[in-house]
């Protein structure tokens, strides 16, 4: 038996293929959102501000660059994706403290990590930047999403509690 093809069958292959890859790029599409439904912005979203915004500050030979929900770098060096707030001693979510973890594996060490501790400021600036460990990195940002009345509420009921430091 010879192989033919209609032009029937070939159109409706093409529409077949064509819907299903319209189909995988909508999973993509509704996984994202799904994701960014899921995000945690912190009391009142006020760090929502910070989705799309890259800081960035040199501190000895490098350029540390952190993108809140993102991604950090030390100059092309990757030192991690977005993977969540810190947590406090009681189990709670800290909204002072973003991790970026997964980055670039240190030589017979961890993968590169970033931890960006937050402080109220009149502008997004990294204000310091630190390798406290090897490969592991700490920031401290300044940006008015810190500077929320929830936030500081947050803060303060921490405070009340006695023994925490900001
Ligand atoms: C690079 C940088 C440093 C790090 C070393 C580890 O030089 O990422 O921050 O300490 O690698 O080998």
């Amino acid at each position: 038996m010879g192989s033919y093809t209609t032009p029937e069958g070939d159109e409706a292959r093409r529409v077949l293929s064509s819907a299903t890859s319209e189909d995988t790029r909508t999973a993509g599409e509704v996984s994202a959102l799904e994701a960014e439904g899921r995000t945690d912005y912190g009391p009142d979203g006020a760090f929502y501000a910070l989705k799309g915004v890259c800081i960035d500050a040199h501190a000895g030979p490098y350029k540390y660059t952190a993108c809140p929900f993102d991604r950090a770098s030390q100059d092309s060096t990757s030192l991690g994706t977005f993977s969540g707030w810190g947590t406090k001693a009681d189990g709670s979510t800290d909204h002072g403290v973003m991790k970026f973890t997964g980055g670039a594996s240190c030589w017979n060490g961890p993968a590169r990590s970033l931890t960006v501790t937050f402080e109220c400021g009149t502008e997004a600036a990294m204000r310091a930047v630190d390798e406290p460990e090897k490969c592991s990195y700490a920031a401290r940002v300044s940006t008015p999403a810190a500077c929320s009345a929830l936030l500081a509420k947050e803060l303060s009921l921490e405070l009340s509690g006695g023994h925490e430091e900001l």
